[in-house]
């Protein structure tokens, strides 16, 4: 039984390199796999489903179509896309996932996480997670006329652009603690998580015992996945198509080494 994991593809209508490469992966790779798991920010932001356009439109059928053949999709939302609705998971085929998650494959306890409440030394987001998670705040926020949302929503961004850029990578990060706390908590040996863009499959051993941190990486120059197959993980990754710009053709290449020095 093949399960796949993903994270941070951040999709938006400014990246459909990025789109385009998760339609494909969901018409090959994906289909060799039984369950997906979208382990948040798989959108750049989701301020409510009236605000679904073509684009996202796509990306709902193309989560659709995947369910539809029987496979499962699994879905954790992110520090961006918190807000996808039930209707659009119920809609679409695909499961929702409280953050965190204990999962069993192959009757081992697996911890999945999105990230972001593992980064315990960032105090400021912390502070405003608990406010934009607060039903209330987001009962008012859905009330609000669609041109504010995204208002707020570019405003938070541009704001996290600027903090993020002062704060150091010890802050941003995960800190060991919470990821022992949470693992212990929850009787795992394994956690997979993202939001920190930081791929990699960490082992350490505790009180004798092995346990493993695997993290998902973003979207971006590559796409990411991690692969689970019968008690083994692989953490894989691959291009991002690109549209041929040097032709100005729409025909998509494979931006790897070869395709950037020719
Ligand atoms: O996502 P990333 O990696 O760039 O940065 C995150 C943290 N930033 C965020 C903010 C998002 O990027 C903003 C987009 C969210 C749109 C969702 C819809 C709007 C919902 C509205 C309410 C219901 O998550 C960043 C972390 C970083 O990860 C690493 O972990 O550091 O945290 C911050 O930048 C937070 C700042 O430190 C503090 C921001 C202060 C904003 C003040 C406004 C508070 C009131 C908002 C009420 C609507
Ligand atoms: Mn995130």
């Amino acid at each position: 039984m093949l399960s796949l994991f993903i994270s941070d593809l951040h999709m938006m209508p400014e990246r459909p390199d990025i789109a385009r490469t998760f339609q494909e992966f969901m018409r090959g790779k994906a289909l060799e796999a039984e369950s997906l798991y979208i382990m948040g920010d798989f959108f750049e932001y989701w301020i409510g489903d009236d605000a679904m356009d073509s684009f996202h439109l796509e990306i709902a059928e193309t989560l659709q179509r995947y369910t539809a053949t029987g496979r499962q999709i699994f879905f954790m939302p992110g520090n961006r896309d918190f807000l996808v609705s039930k209707v659009f998971c119920h809609k679409t085929g695909i499961t929702w996932l409280n953050d965190p998650t204990l999962i069993t494959l192959d009757r081992t306890p697996i911890l999945l996480m999105h990230g972001d409440s593992l980064c315990t030394l960032d105090v400021h987001y912390l502070r405003f997670r608990r406010i934009v998670r607060n039903p209330l705040i987001q009962n008012i926020f859905s009330l609000l006329p669609l041109t504010i949302r995204r208002g707020i929503a570019e405003n938070l961004r541009a704001k996290s652009r600027v903090a993020g850029s002062k704060k150091s990578q010890t802050i941003m990060d995960i800190t060991p603690d919470a990821v022992i706390q949470s693992l212990q908590a929850h009787h795992s040996l394994i956690l997979i998580h993202g939001h920190t863009h930081k791929p990699a499959i960490h082992n350490f051993t505790l009180a004798n015992r092995p346990y493993q941190r695997i993290v998902l990486g973003d979207w971006d120059k590559n796409g990411w996945y991690l692969e689970y197959n019968a008690g083994h993980f692989k953490l894989e990754h691959f291009p991002i198509q690109t549209p041929d710009k040097r032709s100005g053709s729409s025909t998509y290449v494979y931006n790897d080494a070869s395709a950037t020095s020719a």
